[in-house]
């Protein structure tokens, strides 16, 4: 049996709505974050050192695997029979595979940062905090939004050839990059004005049935409707 450990707000919802496309039966296990700091609580640390979300344990096999990008190949290598990836040896399988890695490697990172240096301010002690002020907006107008704009720009462009992330067909890829757009989208870094395409994907992701049955699973998630407003 699959059993998902589960933060809620996390990124272990991609990991519900993939367990629904397969169709697989799963248990969750569910974690609440520390409401003033957000993490998560120290009972996930007995399942994984870095106590970070998602987890899976996999009693076929005895396996405890974290990394959402790791548990996804896991979970279609083993139990999809060539479900949501494309064929092995061609084109589509190459941009799969890029954009799988690509969701937390690269497009997460300064959406962190973002994140990071919102919370700054606030952080430092009072004396100090107009310096900090300055300082974290400088930052984020000088060189994170920028980065922002230029990856939010290539989603949109990559949207604007295929339907989906790596091609005409959805895979699990979309399930992987479903997070970066949708912590776009909340972080009011403009990810979807003026950028139908992105604005579209979310309206897409939010309305298949297997995302559904997987917030219905997992309980609140906050950026369940991120975007999906302003989409057609
Ligand atoms: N790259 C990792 C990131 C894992 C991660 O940072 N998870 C967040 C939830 S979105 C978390 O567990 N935060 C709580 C904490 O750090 O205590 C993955 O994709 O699995």
């Amino acid at each position: 049996m699959i059993t998902v450990h589960h933060l809620d707000n996390s990124r272990s919802q991609r990991i519900l709505w993939l367990l629904e496309e397969l169709k697989l039966p799963y248990d969750i296990q569910f974690y609440k974050r520390d409401p003033k700091t957000m993490m998560a609580p120290k009972s996930l640390r007995a399942i994984h050192p870095l106590s970070k979300a998602p987890i899976i344990t996999d009693t076929d096999g005895n396996v405890t695997l974290a990394e959402s990008g790791a548990i996804i190949e896991y979970l279609i290598n083993k139990y999809g029979n060539g479900r949501l990836a494309p064929a092995r040896e061609t084109p589509e399988y190459i941009r799969f595979l890029y954009w799988l890695h690509y969701a937390e490697g690269s497009a997460m990172p300064p959406l962190l940062l973002k994140l990071i240096f919102g919370m700054l301010p606030k952080q430092a002690p009072l004396p100090i905090r107009p310096f900090a002020f300055l300082i974290a907006k400088g930052v984020q107008s000088k060189l994170i939004n920028p980065q922002l704009k230029l990856h939010m720009d290539y989603w949109e462009h990559s949207l604007s050839e295929n339907e989906w992330f790596a091609g005409n067909d959805f895979t699990a890829a979309n399930i992987q990059m479903s997070f970066p757009l949708e912590a776009a989208a909340a972080a009011r870094a403009g990810a979807i004005k003026n950028r139908p395409h992105v604005a579209a994907f979310l309206h897409r992701i939010h309305n298949r049935s297997a995302y559904q049955r997987a917030l219905h699973r997992g309980g609140a998630y906050a950026y369940a409707n991120e975007g999906s407003k302003a989409a057609p």
